[in-house]
């Protein structure tokens, strides 16, 4: 009998407490992270804290940033010290009112909002009557006076959440006299004794500038460094470690770990897929890294590995024949789609056409051949803007209008010979390479001049070029798949075949151990047909017996790939518990290095690969790390990015793993599950890998020091 339809009260529906509580917006993990309060450094369990000048940290300083910034180039590192009573009128002065303004600047990191609660709940405590002002939207908050007042409820809705929600974020640049003035007058109009920058090595740039302009009117200028790319590290000129880790990296590294090691259980059940994963880090390859140390995917690129390569035989050549050969050193994207075929042939001969490659998304500013585009390209549009004063890409709208340009400066060099930014040779190079790649590289810089490596396509390019000679070594028979002896013995025994007989005819190695690799020469089935008549296992105008024309197609490679970009998901994920206590505490150095009264440093915290008593919060000298740097075709003073360090233990670790992950032999492949962020339980690793390698030497070094 027909069940009769039921008629439902919708409404009834969605008043059910079950209804109710399943389409909330929040949930047991949420109401967890907001209720979590992260551990405080011992420093910070006293009333007050002060700050002790270290001297013996020394720096390298750059004449032009003694001459630009001669405000706070004498600044020192300060660490931050827990005391139970202040002399004098110290605690009148720690426990003023204060008016206190923190933004966000570039990309967002895992654990932001933790920087902005820890200096809210320090300055709270030191004076409730304190004010703490959100600027909204990044600089151009402070530049436009577009603030919010931070309260508890506000900032208790965001402890340990992810992103930067709660005021957004920009990337604008205060680098003109107007953006100064206006950011002086906000500052002046809410009455600030503090401004918190928490940005990357650019936006800290920024926060220098503004400490030494900003002194006039008392105002204190705080950096906090912030990116996922972990590329602010800081070491002193003797090389001691102050700053080993931005915040934000270990977070994303872990998101984008877990998703790449679950392509690496997909790809090896299906067994049909090469994955391709771009991660994010616009420069530096250290989120690549971290990925490589947590999933043993089959392949990562590491950018800066790649500009050490230096061609031997190429070398060898040259000094034999007495002369410079200055291609062989550096890496050549053909040369480097050859590395990763390589790879995939050799998986494919022991029967694994499949894998994972994990490719940084900087990966191109290591290329000698693109970096040379990259740098000309940037001054080109830069002496553009300046010589017309009008906005290159404004102007030239289309890539064939862009194009153009490029070709009547190549015109011009054939013309004058004192004119050497664009050659016939670089616009025929150009011209050869696919038109979305040409766009990637005449893309609009970002207002600091950095190039936008997140929206070119590079694993296309590189694996377009990788797709090309896997083409060219099917043809040549050297690309095939390794087959078990015993599945290639079953299918012809069950034909009434005889292996021995075949195999012969087949295999090049059917006599030894290992996966049978079909010979070159077949490349077809006609190839096929005739090694078999040649043999005389067929006659002339036979077909191929069924059984040995499937062995066959199981030998033939097709290679087929999965494309996958891992950075905005990454960027977006809530933190994980070494970021929430990492910022954390970095908010609560911030407020220690305003009530201290400092300005034009860094808050930091030394010793984050040891033991959490061990760590060291501080305040590092901004200007003392800032060196002269190529920006928008001109030299500008910069904080000096840190990319991979090839002589690191952790680089060093993961090279003499290469073979083993590639795992191009028989058997198992050796993925590693680091699993998802857990925030609850135990089994949440404590800290980056890379840090912890990294730290292997310095740790042992360090007197009396060692992992509790
Ligand atoms: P920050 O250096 O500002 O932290 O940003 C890092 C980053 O996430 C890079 O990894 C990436 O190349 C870039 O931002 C993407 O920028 P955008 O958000 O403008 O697309």
């Amino acid at each position: 009998m027909a069940r009769q339809k039921q008629i439902i009260n919708l409404e009834e529906i969605l008043n059910h407490p079950q209804v109710q509580k399943a389409t909330d917006d929040t949930n047991k993990e949420l109401l967890d992270r907001r209720k979590y309060s992260p551990p405080k450094c011992d420093v910070f369990a006293k009333p007050y804290t002060v700050l002790r000048q270290m001297d013996t940290y020394r720096f390298e300083l750059d004449k032009e940033a003694e001459k630009q910034l001669p405000n706070i180039i004498g600044n020192s590192v300060q660490l931050v010290e827990g005391r139970d009573a202040l002399e004098g009128d110290g605690a009148e002065r720690y426990e003023k009112k204060r008016h206190i303004g923190i933004v966000f600047s570039g990309g967002p990191a895992p654990g932001g909002h933790n920087v902005i609660a820890g200096l809210y709940d320090a300055a709270k405590k030191a004076n409730p009557q304190t004010r703490v002002y959100g600027f909204l939207v990044g600089p151009d908050g402070i530049i436009e006076n577009e603030a919010v007042e931070l309260s508890d409820d506000l900032v208790d809705a965001y402890r340990n959440l992810g992103g930067f929600t709660m005021i957004k974020t920009g990337r604008t640049k205060i680098d003109t006299p107007e953006k100064m003035t206006l950011s002086r007058e906000t500052c002046r109009r809410l009455e600030l004794d503090a401004l918190v920058i928490v940005g990357g090595d650019d936006s800290n740039t920024n926060a220098a500038f503004l400490a030494q302009e900003m002194l006039a009117d008392n105002v204190q200028v705080i950096g906090v460094p912030k990116t996922i790319d972990g590329d602010i590290q800081v070491r002193d000129a003797d090389g001691n470690v102050l700053c080993a880790m931005s915040f934000g990296f270990h977070t994303a590294a872990r998101a984008f770990a877990n998703s790449i090691s679950n392509l690496c259980t997909d790809s090896s059940s299906d067994i049909k897929y090469w994955h391709i994963c771009k991660v994010m880090g616009r420069v530096a390859s250290h989120l690549a890294l971290e990925v490589a140390l947590q999933t043993h995917a089959n392949m990562t690129l590491i950018g800066e590995d790649l500009a050490d390569y230096t061609d031997k035989e190429r070398l060898e050549k040259a000094q034999k024949q007495d002369r410079s050969d200055y291609h062989a050193y550096g890496m050549t994207l053909r040369h480097l789609s050859r590395v990763i075929c390589e790879g995939i042939v050799r998986r494919a001969a022991a029967g694994k056409n499949y894998g994972v490659i994990v490719i940084p998304e900087g990966v191109l500013e290591f290329i000698n051949e693109i970096q040379v585009f990259i740098i000309k390209l940037n001054t080109i549009i830069a002496e553009y803007n300046q010589t017309h004063d009008k906005d290159f890409h404004a102007s030239f709208p289309r890539l064939e209008d862009k194009l153009e340009y490029l070709r009547r400066l190549a015109q011009r060099s054939r013309e004058d010979a004192s004119f050497k930014l664009w050659h016939t040779r670089d616009d025929d190079l150009f011209n050869d390479i696919p038109a979305f790649f040409q766009e990637g590289l005449l893309m609009e810089r970002d207002s600091h001049g950095n190039f936008p490596f997140s929206q070119v396509e590079t694993e296309k390019v590189i694996m377009g070029l990788v797709q090309d000679y896997l083409n060219i070594l099917k043809e040549e028979g050297t690309y095939k798949i390794g087959l078990h002896k015993s599945y290639y013995q079953k299918i012809l025994q069950s034909a009434g075949l005889d292996p021995a007989q075949y195999g012969e005819a087949l295999f090049d190695n059917y006599n030894t151990d290992g996966p049978l690799i079909m010979k070159p020469a077949i490349i077809s089935l006609k190839t096929l047909g005739q090694e078999l008549e040649n043999r005389g296992l067929i006659q002339k105008g036979d077909k191929v017996p069924p059984a040995v024309e499937k062995i066959y197609k199981k030998s033939m490679p097709s290679f087929k790939t999965q494309i996958h970009f891992y950075g905005y998901d990454g960027r977006g994920n809530d933190p994980t518990r070494f970021d929430c206590i990492y910022t954390y505490n970095l908010g609560l150095t911030v407020f220690s290095l305003i009530a201290a009264g400092a300005t034009g440093q860094m808050a930091a915290i030394k010793n984050l690969e040891m033991d959490f008593s061990r760590w060291e919060p501080l305040g590092i000298p901004i200007a003392p790390l800032m060196h002269l740097e190529e920006r928008k075709g001109r030299l500008a003073l910069v904080i000096e990015k840190s990319v991979v360090d090839v002589d690191s233990i952790a680089f060093q670790v993961v090279k003499a793993h290469r073979e083993k992950w590639l795992a191009a032999t028989p058997g198992v492949d050796h993925f590693r599950r680091p699993g998802p962020i857990r925030f609850t339980g135990k089994s949440e690793e404590e800290r980056p890998l890379t840090l912890e390698l990294n730290a292997i030497g310095a740790t042992d070094k360090q007197a009396g020091a060692g992992k509790d």
